[in-house]
């Protein structure tokens, strides 16, 4: 069994099934997605819904997670209402959020049936907001973003909602004393970062969003037990 880490699907469920069949991943294995499953690519519910099913894949959220529980919380209770009509306001609201990708999201909610769109709602609401797992020798805290407003001392459960998951994280900074605890983070695109569609390795931080939902990005995996990399 091994342990691996993904971030920002982005709806590109092609490339997370490629994945799953590049590493092989089994019932005894564990894969926790870092966020933004959801937005931008064409296929988020399809992902959601394959997820739903693995009881062995633990999702945290991602910014584009959260926008998306709030957005398609109200367009559930729109629909119910009115019969798949939505009011100005509920859609008002959506619409901010739409710009931002969320098109595709919105989109594949209201085509699932009324049993999936709760189910789909119930999931969204039970990610968590990090993790800290032991894997072999080392530690990893798994965030979407990062650290925000960080100080040493800081207790994980201090952080704000927007800190771990919107806020730029510095992969320059080493984050814990201890050299054996490694932090993982999505949420900004490799490739701002240092140019290659690659996970950026610095003082015990490893930043796995390689842009999968660009032209030229990628879908990156880590394997934790090994820190052997894997891409589609
Ligand atoms: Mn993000």
């Amino acid at each position: 069994m091994a342990f691996y880490a993904m971030s920002d699907l982005h709806g590109m469920y092609d490339k997370y099934r490629e994945m799953l069949a590049l590493i092989r991943f089994s019932e005894e294995d564990e894969l926790f997605i870092l966020g933004d499953v959801v937005d931008r690519g064409s296929k988020p519910m399809e992902i959601l819904l394959d997820m739903m099913q693995r009881p062995n894949i633990y999702p945290l959220y991602g910014n584009h997670d959260v926008m998306a529980l709030n957005a398609l919380t109200s367009v559930a209770e729109a629909a119910e209402k009115t019969g798949g009509q939505l009011d100005p306001e509920t859609a008002s609201h959506i619409f901010g959020w739409c710009k931002d990708g969320g098109m595709p999201t919105v989109e594949g909610f209201l085509g699932l049936s009324e049993t999936q769109r709760s189910d789909v709602l119930s999931y969204l609401r039970e990610f968590s907001l990090y993790e800290m797992i032991d894997v072999g020798e080392r530690t990893f805290l798994l965030v979407h973003a990062g650290l925000g407003n960080f100080r040493k001392g800081k207790k994980l459960r201090e952080y704000t909602i927007e800190e771990l998951l919107q806020d730029r994280s510095d992969p320059e900074i080493q984050y814990f004393e201890d050299d054996s605890i490694f932090v993982v983070t999505g949420h900004t695109p490799t490739p701002h970062i240092w140019g290659k569609a690659e996970i950026y390795k610095s003082h015990n931080n490893f930043c796995i969003d390689c842009a999968a939902c660009w032209e030229k990005g990628r879908l990156a995996c880590l394997r934790l037990d090994d820190l052997e990399e894997f891409y589609i």
